[in-house]
């Protein structure tokens, strides 16, 4: 797939976004379409359009009633049209991407419409529908690219109607610091969403660590290097910062064409410095701040009124959303402000163009900006501050920069500013329009480098290339060999199963006291009881497994097995002595440990503690877990205990005691028994270990085991147990 990179293992890249390139317009000679020159567009063109992909999206309104000709055009073009109606434009686009997840990715909290649960609904079915068409036309070997926030739970949708897909997202927007992210009250669906993916990309390394911490703080999942692990699937989560074309804007800057546009407008303002910025009229793009901070400067320095001249291209966006309208009000009553106190009968100091310009017009404004102003409160990357510096190619211009883009961390040489500082965006603005000419071109020479080395047609290859690298993952549907094995448990006596709790026969919960045994897993187990030995093997508290599983005539072990209660209403019994030695001298340990950790808590068991470290921020979980095992290996009883990592715990339990002790002593009553066990941790490991050859090992979920078969979930393994008790 020549396009597509060397690597030829992928075979179509099926590209998603909400909108397709193109629009349909119906017309009364026939049907059109009009080709989108944005951004996404023109980033994905180095992927797309060699007939080896396709690209699902809306093509607008034309296509919710699509005529035999718009058919042909679409396909033509090989795009899949996913219909959206009116109503749920409203709902999923405009009020929960637009009006809900848009302004908290950029930080913008007054702006969050939290009262949302109808658009979400909305969000949630039209995310399905994407993901039943592009299910519909996936094939093996094909490659999935889902783009953006209004698609965030695409890729989960996908993995579940097709679980050997190779998928990639990569969100446009912030990923906000974790902090804000929290307040989402569909935080956890649409992380799990986004895990579906096995590569996630943003802008930013930061936004990839927001992600990974908000994984690990709501999910509970840790980050080893630049992955993640959602039940065993390995998910890179990394940064890919997108370009721009820059070759084509350094053409277009020196065409005959833009240089005489430009010449013409520099012609209209003599002897004045031109000032520009170019955005959508979007409220995270800080447009009132910069008519405040030009306010400002023309205070401090008035005779600066007859030298400026700012021209300010606002795009019209999303009119339809409330905050928007305010927003076109507010830019509109400052640029009135600034021009009525610093205006001059013949001239004004802000020019406001409300609208969109074709790339000639915008080539010839940043020609002859002398200085640009890119100054957003928050934004993924922002293209406009690359164009610019692409088109300066006599390395002239000064570009001042917000530190709230995600190309502040890589356009170094621009004047970096805190667009919220009113004085030092004002002074930025000072400092560009006075800078030394030499000092100019060398900060241009170093911006248009950093524009060249990265140009959009390697990142959207190099996003590929990672995708194409990613393991393809293993399928965990219940296999014809499990169910033969199974077949097989149903005729045999006796039978004994060894069953893990949390994760195996529940589904785990955010707190471990709501995770309480249903009705209907009392009934399979009761059943099962009837005609097989059945012994629950946990790492929970007696008090717990009693009180679920008292009154069930099956064998409760504690603890990873130090505590045993065969049967009902016998006592229980340790396995070694309790409390061990170690355990008061390493409480006072942990409990100075946990005292400095935000978010940590301690668990004690009769024979173990446990350090729980879920909620606390990354970087200091690491440290204070630095300091923990290195108190424990020199602790002069480190030979009588085990030190355990698991997911976001690290638990010291007495050594020798773990869930494989359980198994000689139940099958040396019934040496001859068919076993079957079923777990979904590495603790459920040793337990497999200690089986004998004939026993059938269960493992939920996709983590590594050397357990023969695999179910994915607690539901199958309730179908699994109820299979056993059926009658032939
Ligand atoms: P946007 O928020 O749309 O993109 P940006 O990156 O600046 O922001 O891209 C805007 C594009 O529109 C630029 O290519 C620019 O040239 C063009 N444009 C703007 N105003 C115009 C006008 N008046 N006339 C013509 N063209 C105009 C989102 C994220 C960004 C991220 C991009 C790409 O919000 O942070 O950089 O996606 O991932």
């Amino acid at each position: 797939m020549a396009r597509l990179g060397t690597n030829t293992k992928v075979n179509r890249l099926l590209l998603v976004s909400n909108r397709l390139p193109i629009t349909l317009i119906p017309g009364a000679d026939g049907p059109a379409i009009e080709r989108s020159t944005g951004g996404l567009a023109t980033a994905l063109s180095s992927v797309h359009g060699d007939g080896r992909s396709l690209w699902f999206g809306w093509p607008g309104p034309a296509g919710n009633d699509l005529t035999p000709e718009f058919t042909a055009l679409l396909a033509e073009q090989h795009t899949v049209p996913v219909e959206i109606s009116a109503a749920e434009v409203k709902a999923y686009y405009e009020g929960f991407s637009n009006g809900v997840l848009w302004p908290l990715c950029h930080y913008l909290l007054d702006k969050v419409r939290l009262d949302a649960h109808e658009d979400w609904e909305a969000y949630r079915l039209v995310n399905e529908r994407f993901a039943e068409r592009i299910a519909r036309e996936w094939k093996p070997g094909d490659a999935v690219w889902v783009h953006d926030y209004q698609l965030a739970l695409v890729p989960a949708l996908l993995r579940q109607r097709c679980p050997e897909a190779r998928i990639g997202f990569f969100l446009h927007v912030p990923f906000p610091a974790p902090e804000i992210f929290r307040i989402l009250p569909w935080r956890t669906e649409v992380l799990r969403g986004i895990l579906g993916a096995d590569v996630v990309g943003f802008h930013t390394a930061q936004y990839a660590f927001h992600f990974a911490y908000a994984c690990s703080q709501l999910l509970g999942l840790e980050l080893a290097g630049d992955v993640l692990r959602d039940d065993g699937r390995p998910v890179r989560v990394a940064a890919f910062p997108i370009g721009i074309d820059a070759e084509a804007f350094a053409t277009r800057a020196a065409s005959e064409e833009v240089q005489r546009r430009a010449a013409e407008l520099r012609a209209g303002i003599p002897e004045r410095t031109l000032l520009v910025a170019v955005d959508r009229l979007d409220y995270t793009k800080g447009l009132p701040r910069r008519l405040l901070a030009l306010e400002r400067l023309l205070t401090q320095r008035p005779e600066l009124r007859d030298k400026l001249h700012f021209i300010q291209l606002a795009v019209p966006t999303r009119e339809n959303v409330d905050a928007y309208a305010d927003y076109r009000r507010t830019v509109n009553e400052l640029v009135s402000r600034v021009n009525g106190r610093f205006g001059t009968p013949t001239r004004n100091v802000v020019h406001l163009l409300h609208r969109s310009v074709d790339p000639v017009e915008l080539s010839a404004l940043y020609v002859a900006a002398d200085v640009m102003l890119v100054t957003p409160l928050r934004d993924g990357m922002n293209l406009v501050a690359k164009e610019y510096a692409a088109s300066r190619i006599d390395d002239s211009g000064v570009l001042v920069l917000s530190e709230f883009a995600g190309a502040a961390t890589e356009l170094h040489e621009a004047l970096h500013v805190n667009p919220y500082d009113l004085d030092a965006l004002a002074s930025a603005i000072l400092r560009a329009i006075e800078m030394p000419g030499d000092e100019r071109a060398l900060r241009m020479a170093g911006l248009r480098r950093s524009v060249h080395g990265g140009s959009v047609h390697r990142w959207a290859r190099s996003f590929v290339t990672s995708l194409e690298e990613s393991p393809i993952p293993p399928a965990i549907a219940p296999t014809r060999a499990l169910e033969e094995a199974a077949q097989a448990l149903r005729d045999a006596e006796p039978l004994v199963a060894f069953l893990d709790y949390d994760g195996t026969l529940v589904d785990f919960s955010t707190s471990p006291r709501t995770a309480t045994p249903d009705r209907e897993l009392l009934r399979v187990l009761e059943r099962l009881a009837k005609r097989a030995t059945v012994h629950v093997v946990s790492g929970r508290s007696r008090e717990s497994l009693e009180d679920f599983f008292g009154s069930l005539p099956i064998g409760l072990h504690a603890e990873h097995g130090l505590w045993s209660r065969k049967t009902p209403h016998s006592p229980w019994t340790a396995r070694l002595p309790v409390p061990p030695t170690w355990l008061a001298p390493l409480r006072e340990v942990f409990e100075g440990i946990v005292r400095r950790t935000d978010g940590a808590f301690l668990e004690e068991k009769s024979g173990a503690l446990a350090f729980h470290y879920r909620s606390t921020e990354p970087q200091l979980a690491q440290r204070r877990l630095g300091e923990l095992r290195l108190a424990l290996a020199a602790h002069p009883a480190s030979s009588e205990f085990d030190v355990l990592p698991g997911a976001r715990v690290l638990e010291v339990r007495q050594r020798g005691i773990h869930k494989g002790v359980v198994v000689p002593e139940v099958l040396a009553a019934l040496p001859s028994a068919a076993v079957i066990a079923i777990g979904d941790d590495l603790t459920d490991e040793a337990l497999f270990g200690a089986l004998p050859e004939r026993a059938v090992a269960v493992r939920v979920g996709r983590g590594q085991s050397i357990a023969r078969f695999r179910v994915p979930g607690v539901r199958e393994v309730r179908a699994l147990l109820a299979s056993l008790t059926e009658t032939t």
